[in-house]
Formats: structure tokens, C-alpha cells, sequence
């Protein structure tokens, strides 16, 4: 009997990555908040994905059974309290995987279960929920896991076949660095501006206020003999801000909706990182401190 892969955090990359293992063939548990929640999903007992049900179950945090595989996709801010509710439950030497945007909680997560095996992931996929438990694969992107100083096979297991993109990245540090520099940039500027992300490069003030965060976190990241591109973060930054021009990012709809934003787990560690090195990061500071004020 294959042991179930349970979901903390059933959103839309989470349910996304609930029927990509589904299609795996793998047992799947939602562990969902509410018993409201958990009696909706019983209607259907499925997530419904471009016209096709991926069977699977849902559960409360509270139910009896061992976790021995968990996958961690919450916001990033709701990590603590939503591995607290499951902690008595996980197996001490659980395969876990955290997937989720920021820096900060997959050591976190790692230092909370010493002997588990934790892996990091970052994905560029994208997708949202059209309604509960039926979801829309928005973008198709690249799932990169891996573990840092660590090779884990059972990895491998997720990678052949599915339906999404997935590989073993033996650098998953750097990749999770890459995406937290390209998400200082990015992010704060286009919530305190309401932008999109192309008025980025189009406007000279804003352009030049990414340029400042981008030459502190290239110091920031250089402390830590991070080399993160070939060439200057601003030209990556840039890059992205044009082939996602149209986009709102993740945090301005976060301010708009008036969710906690998960500037914490971007420009909060940064800061935390420069600290830790005695670099000065005024101008990231301000953006955390502006976001904090709109929206933690
Ligand atoms: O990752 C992003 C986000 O919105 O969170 C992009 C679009 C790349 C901007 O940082």
C-alpha cells in the first residue's frame, strides 16, 4: 500500500500539486482547515482540472493518521501555525517538501524536525482557483526541488511522469535566492506604486529605486559567496518585469485584497540576511517598512 502524500496549504498550488501526483498514481490527503471545508470537498471527494476529476480525500489537521509525506504549499506567513497544527502527527523521519515563495521557513521547517527529510522547491507555474476545488492551470512552468547539501531519490519519484514539469535541482539554495532577489525587486515597487510590473522599466524613478534594492541585495547575497547571475540582478529584474509586463505581482494583489502580504519572508530576510553581515539595506528597509505599514 503507497503511503499518502498529504497537503498543507490546499490553494492553488497546492491543489495543483495535488492532482499532479494523483496522476502519479499516489495516494493524496487535503488537510484543510475547517469541517465546512472538509464536508464541501465531500461532495466531490476530487479536485476538478481542466475538465477532469483527480480523485482524492481531505481531512481535518486533527485527524488520527501518521504524516509520513508532506508537502507544505501555505503562504509563507502561515507556516508556524500550520505546522503546529499537524506537528504530533508527522513521523520524525517524514519526507516533507516545502514549496513556497520567500525565504525563512524551509529552515524553519527543517529545524522543527531535526531527522525528517526536507527538501525546497520553487515553481514558476501558475495557477488559480475558479472556485473551490476546481482549478485552472494558468501557466505552465517549472518545478525545481531539491535539498541543499542532500540528495534525496525518493524525489525522483515525482519527477517521471505527471503532468507537471518537474526536476532534482542539486542548487535549490541559489534558485531560492534568485527568486528572493528578482521578488525584492519586483514586488514592493509595483505594491506601494499600484503598477504593473512593465511600468517598472518605463518609468525613470522607479527604475532607477529597483536598480538601488537590486546593487544592496547583489552585497547582501555576495556576503554570503552568492554569485546569483551572470550578469547584474538589475538586468534580470528587468528581463522579468518585461516578459510579465502585464501582470500584477503576487504581492500587489495581496495589498489589493487586503491578505498579509509575504513581504517577511522576502524583503523582511533579506534584511535579516544584511544584518546578520552588517551591510547596510536602507532602501530595501524603507520598501519593508512601507509594505509593512500597508499590509504585513
Ligand atoms: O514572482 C513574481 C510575483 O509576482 O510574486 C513575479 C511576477 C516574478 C514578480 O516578482
Amino acid at each position: 500500500m503507497k503511503q499518502p502524500w498529504y497537503i498543507l496549504g490546499a490553494g492553488a498550488i497546492g491543489s495543483l500539486w495535488a492532482c499532479h501526483l494523483t496522476d502519479l498514481g499516489l495516494p493524496v490527503s487535503l488537510i484543510l482547515r475547517n469541517q465546512a471545508k472538509v464536508d464541501l470537498f465531500q461532495k466531490q471527494n476530487s479536485i476538478l482540472l481542466a475538465g477532469q476529476c483527480y480523485p482524492m480525500t481531505a481531512e481535518l489537521a486533527s485527524a488520527p493518521k501518521t504524516i509520513k509525506q508532506l508537502i507544505i504549499t501555505t503562504k509563507s506567513i502561515d507556516t508556524e501555525n500550520a505546522f503546529n497544527s499537524i506537528k504530533n502527527r508527522l513521523d520524525p523521519h517524514a519526507k516533507i517538501i516545502v514549496l513556497q515563495n520567500g525565504m525563512g521557513s524551509q529552515q524553519w521547517i527543517q529545524s522543527q524536525c531535526p531527522h525528517a527529510e526536507v527538501a525546497w522547491a520553487s515553481t514558476t507555474d501558475g495557477a488559480w482557483l475558479k472556485a473551490p476545488f476546481n482549478l485552472q492551470h494558468a501557466g505552465r512552468g517549472v518545478t525545481q526541488i531539491g535539498a541543499p547539501d542532500q540528495t534525496y531519490t525518493w524525489i525522483d519519484d515525482l519527477i517521471k511522469g505527471g503532468f507537471l514539469n518537474v526536476v532534482q535541482d542539486k542548487n535549490i539554495s541559489l534558485t531560492l535566492w534568485r527568486k528572493l532577489a528578482i521578488n525584492c525587486a519586483i514586488n514592493p515597487l509595483t505594491a506601494i506604486f499600484d503598477c504593473k510590473n512593465g511600468e517598472l522599466i518605463n518609468n525613470p524613478n522607479y527604475l532607477s529605486t529597483m536598480a538601488a534594492i537590486c546593487r544592496e541585495v547583489e552585497l547582501v547575497a555576495h556576503a554570503f559567496d552568492i554569485d546569483l547571475f551572470d550578469g547584474p540582478l538589475i538586468e534580470q529584474a528587468c528581463h522579468v518585469a518585461e516578459i510579465t509586463a502585464e501582470n500584477y505581482s503576487s504581492m500587489l494583489q495581496d495589498v489589493r485584497q487586503g491578505r498579509q502580504t509575504e513581504i517577511d519572508s522576502i524583503t523582511g530576510y533579506l534584511c535579516r540576511q544584511a544584518k546578520v553581515q552588517n551591510i547596510p539595506v536602507p532602501i530595501n528597509l524603507a520598501y519593508l517598512k512601507k509594505i509593512q505599514k500597508v499590509h504585513r
